[in-house]
């Protein structure tokens, strides 16, 4: 199954799953299961599976023919070529495939420009004004294509502005772009290109991620520091008649190797096997050819060789055009698509399964703890009902009194309830102190003061080391404080259950040490960044600058989701105890009715053990339909098995490596 059909499948999924939890949300609605923790969770699984996104990066140096191969996988379709891919530096700006419902099919460009602001990308989003956007005729692929040119469009400078926005370094010369006999400088007209078009790939959470060649990425760190080490999977694409060049190597290093993490999968790619057919030699001295290509790049890159797959891009695309079937096959293209498929989409169900997981056995506790309390209430009025039979008018007043008592002498303790809520409320309040945007602020003082120096930086590395190492002790002592918030939660929900014959249960205690492996993936991504070839562009302070927000957005976004944590468990033990408190004056109520129609008629009694009795199957019913809604959301995504020998053996190794 190629690339396509698995995602296609994975949306199918969510799809269902999403419908599936609103069922679940309905009936649990109706079945007055819903409290606040219950309803945010529902809410954040939907959202979760909706807005499932994932991103595969394009990555290589310029001509590679990543645009191309993005072409051939993704748009043969339309049966010509959309992306622009010519000979020489095409793509200028990285360019950014999706999309999203509620915005005209377009494409919106960011000025180069805005790069001499103090905004890092992720806020220019936010301001679709500042983008020029041109309207795209999706049934008109031509008109498609002569827009999405825009890509390459480039713009000419002097020396100084090009300086400023970050195309010419005094100190590198090497890496400069050559000036023209008017003195002037091409640059990228564009920052950043949004395409927002109903692609069915894209319309299903696929985001594509085409970038330009070595210097251009290395101009925007947030692209390095940011789109690419959270993208799901990073295509890295050598040429065959080129093979691994210095500044291939150069890419490679800066990008794509990444440590022993394995949510992702990079994929090398070698491109342009054409380039090796050759009409004078019989087919296997081409493939010899091929492979030997294949072995050199693996040797060179420190990488198995099955996890080299060679393609031609530009064969695939007009074999898919012109429906050449064995032009297809000769393109290996098919090959990488199911390398892609299984490698990316496995890997992203994986992710995804286990998340809803999680959420699902959380949700089943908790509405499982409603069910409980209620079968307690029943079972307790029952045995105080059975007491009543054959007792006369006294006992029964008498019984009367005893539960109008235990009710009062219930509201007057409702103090100590509170006073339990409240210190829990004082303790969190220090915890999202220590996880909020000023503080971190502050922990990014330091390094921000260290790259703002003019000249040479020599001590960033070091900055960069006790500034994480100050964020991952305040990880520390937040995970420490959330314990002691546990322990004291876990301590009076005891002592209530003792008094008040309560089923309180600490909701499970967020693992807020699990950020400090994000914080180490983001330190890894900018340490290897300034490692390689920018640490002399440090001298600039608009490029410092444009790093710090770099990195303090990516913070952030880690920062909020630990927040997001904190918040669920907090309302998680709030609702158990509105909940508790709710059902237990509920249960008063009842108990004072069932009293005042025993009073009042002799059949009363049994009528009401029978009711009680009726209620427990209803219950056991409510218990088993619950079991049952939840289980169908954990049924795994029906991403069918692929028979192991339809895979290439070469490929399969490069999965598992990949995965
Ligand atoms: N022979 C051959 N040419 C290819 C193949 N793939 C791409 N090309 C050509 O190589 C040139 C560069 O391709 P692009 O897709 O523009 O390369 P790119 O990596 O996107 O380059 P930039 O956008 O400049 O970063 C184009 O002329 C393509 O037609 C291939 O498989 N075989
Ligand atoms: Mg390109």
């Amino acid at each position: 199954m190629s690339f396509n059909e698995q995602f296609d499948q994975h949306g199918v999924w969510r799809r269902k799953f999403a419908l599936r939890l609103k069922l679940l949300a309905e009936w649990m609605k109706v079945h007055d299961l819903l409290n606040a923790a219950v309803e945010e969770r529902l809410q954040r699984l939907e959202s979760q599976v909706r807005s499932d996104k994932v991103m595969v990066a394009f990555v290589a140096e310029f001509s590679r023919g990543k645009s191309e191969l993005i072409n051939a996988i993704f748009f043969a379709g339309y049966g010509r070529r959309i992306m622009p891919a010519s000979a020489g530096r095409t793509t200028m700006c990285p360019t950014e495939l999706g999309y999203d419902a509620d915005v005209p099919p377009c494409l919106r460009l960011l000025p180069i420009e805005t790069r001499l602001q103090k905004r890092a990308l992720v806020e220019w989003r936010m301001v679709p004004e500042k983008w020029t956007c041109i309207d795209l005729d999706i049934n008109n692929p031509a008109q498609l294509a002569q827009v999405l040119e825009q890509v390459a469009h480039v713009r000419r400078v002097t020396q100084d502005e090009a300086r400023a926005l970050g195309f010419w370094q005094d100190d590198c010369p090497e890496d400069n772009p050559p000036v023209g006999r008017d003195g002037l400088i091409e640059v990228p007209k564009w920052r950043h290109a949004l395409i927002n078009i109903a692609h069915p790939l894209l319309k299903q959470g696929l985001v594509i991620l085409d970038t330009p060649g070595l210097n251009a990425i290395g101009a925007e760190p947030e692209l390095t520091v940011s789109l690419i080490p959270q993208a799901h999977a990073v295509v890295f694409i050598l040429a065959a008649d080129t093979g691994v060049t210095k500044s291939d190597l150069a890419i490679w290093r800066e990008h794509l190797i990444t440590e022993g993490d394995g949510t992702d999968a990079r994929l090398v790619v070698l491109n342009k096997i054409d380039t090796l057919w050759d009409v004078l030699s019989t087919p296997e001295e081409v493939q010899a050819q091929i492979d030997k290509q294949v072995a050199t790049s693996a040797d060179i890159l420190g990488l198995p060789r099955s996890q080299v797959i060679p393609v031609s891009a530009q064969k695939g695309l007009v074999a898919k055009v012109t429906g050449d079937k064995a032009l297809l096959e000769a393109s290996q293209l098919p090959s990488l698509e199911l390398a892609l498929g299984q490698g990316v989409m496995g890997q992203r169900q994986k992710i995804l399964r286990s998340a809803v997981a999680a959420s699902i056995g959380e949700l089943g506790k908790e509405a499982g703890r409603a069910m409980h309390i209620r079968r307690r209430d029943l079972a307790e009025q029952m045995i105080e009902l059975r007491g009543l039979r054959g007792k006369n008018a006294s006992v029964i007043k008498h019984m009367r009194t005893r539960i109008e008592e235990e009710q009062a002498e219930f509201d007057t303790s409702g103090s100590k309830i509170y006073a339990v809520r409240s210190i829990h409320l004082k303790l969190l309040r220090d915890l999202f102190n220590l996880l909020s945007t000023p503080t971190l602020k502050t922990e990014l003082a330091e390094l921000t003061h260290a790259l703002k120096q003019s000249g040479i930086k020599l001590g960033v590395k070091k900055a960069y080391g006790q500034t994480f190492s100050r964020l991952r002790e305040g990880l520390q002592k937040s995970q420490i404080l959330s314990g002691e918030i546990q322990s004291m939660l876990t301590a009076s929900f005891r002592q209530l259950n003792a008094e008040f014959g309560f089923s309180l249960q600490a909701p499970e205690e967020p693992e807020l040490i699990r950020y400090v492996r994000d914080l180490e993936m983001i330190e890894r991504s900018h340490l290897k960044y300034l490692g390689i070839t920018n640490v002399l562009k440090l001298s600039q302070v608009e490029f410092s600058e444009r790093l710090v927000r770099a990195l303090a957005t990516r913070l952030r976004m880690v920062y909020e989701t630990a927040l997001g944590e904190v918040e669920l468990w907090n309302k998680s033990a709030a609702s158990q105890l509105d909940a508790q408190l709710r059902e237990r004056r509920r249960n008063f109520r009842r108990r004072l009715e069932a009293i005042e129609r025993i009073q009042q008629a002799a059949s009363g009694l049994d009528e009401r053990i029978a009711e009680i009795n009726e209620q427990e199957y209803l219950l056991n019913d409510l218990d088993a339909k619950l079991m049952e809604l939840t289980s169908q959301l954990l049924g795994a995504p029906s991403l069918p098995s692929i028979s192991q020998d339809a895979i290439p053996a070469a490929v399969n190794s490069a999965l598992t490596a990949a995965v």
